[in-house]
């Protein structure tokens, strides 16, 4: 018998935090989808997510009092039933932030520069046989729409700006204190732009939001770049659009149905795919494990969550 908090761990996490966990409390591992046996799920208190834990694993844990994810993003949490239960969620934002700006950018880069083709053009040998490869278009100085302006999307304007691209937004409501110019329609954002990079936060209002007139609004010459989560995407609207050449390329770190990826998808050369790897460096994993162990330490010491999610904010000073 351990003295130790039950903890039931739900994420990977890096081995550093991993230790750390273990050092301090009694780690049980699952996946988000299992069912927990009945001798430990009722001493579990804690759970450790990387931004999935059901409702359905929620609700076999009668002695649950926090969820601590090393996410930015919960959507995968069942966040509602937790607030209902007076249970905290907390997650981790800000410290991947430059990360998935950088790889938003990189994906833009890559894309409209054909340098992933590029890379196998050289490895396989095909600038020895063919020659030069046919030419690109330029990035800097070109139109970006960013779909969510909160803390990631100001970023990635930052970094647009020092390219020299002209920047417009879409958002809930106008951000305050930007100087990029807001626009209410997804539809004009799309029409309007050269680029549209997408990191809004998906809420269940926001599944399928880039359809297909969206998505052809962007154009033949358009570039579409998903650093959010797959399903703000309409998927089969975009491989038609691709395949009939109503959009120009698109760049997905994010799919419907990770980790699997449309075969079409794979064929093309126009488009860039990525394992889902926004926040995938070890700097910033550690730093994501980090506050989640740090919310975890303060709930248990009685000291306020460092970063509590909204929705179970609010559900907890109703219920108080
Ligand atoms: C990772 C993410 O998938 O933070 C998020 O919301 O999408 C990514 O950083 C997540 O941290 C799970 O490890």
């Amino acid at each position: 018998m351990s003295d130790l908090i039950d903890v039931l761990q739900v994420a990977h996490v890096v081995p550093a935090i991993a230790d750390k966990l273990k050092a301090t409390y009694h780690v049980h591992r699952a996946s988000p989808g299992d069912t927990i046996a009945p001798d430990l799920a009722p001493k579990i208190r804690a759970i450790v997510a990387g931004g999935v834990a059901p409702a359905s694993l929620l609700a076999q844990l009668p002695k649950l009092e926090i969820i601590a994810s090393a996410s930015v993003g919960y959507d995968g949490i069942g966040v509602t039933e937790a607030g209902a239960r007076n249970i905290p969620v907390t997650h981790t934002p800000n410290v991947l932030n430059d990360d998935v700006a950088d790889l938003a950018i990189a994906l833009m880069v890559m894309t409209a520069r054909g340098l992933a083709t590029a890379d196998k053009y050289v490895r396989d040998g095909q600038w020895v046989a063919k020659g030069n490869m046919k030419l690109a278009r330029t990035v800097s100085g070109k139109k970006l729409g960013i779909v969510g302006l909160g803390r990631i999307g100001k970023d990635i304007a930052r970094r647009a700006e020092a390219m020299n691209m002209t920047i417009s937004y879409t958002n809930r409501r106008p951000v305050e204190g930007v100087p990029y110019k807001f626009v209410s329609s997804l539809l004009d954002l799309a029409r309007d732009n050269d680029f549209i990079i997408l990191i809004a936060s998906a809420g269940p209002d926001a599944t399928k939001m880039i359809n297909k007139d969206v998505i052809e609004a962007l154009g033949p010459d358009g570039i579409l770049i998903n650093v959010s989560r797959g399903r703000v995407v309409d998927e089969a609207a975009l491989v038609q659009a691709l395949k009939s050449g109503k959009l120009g390329g698109a760049a997905l770190d994010v799919f419907e149905d990770e980790p699997n990826v449309p075969a079409e998808l794979m064929a093309m050369d126009n488009v860039v795919l990525t394992p889902h790897l926004g926040s995938s460096t070890i700097e910033t994993r550690t730093a994501m494990g980090q506050l989640a162990l740090d919310n975890l330490a303060a709930w248990f010491a009685g000291r306020p969550l460092l970063t509590e999610v909204p929705e179970t904010q609010a559900a907890r000073r109703v219920a108080k």
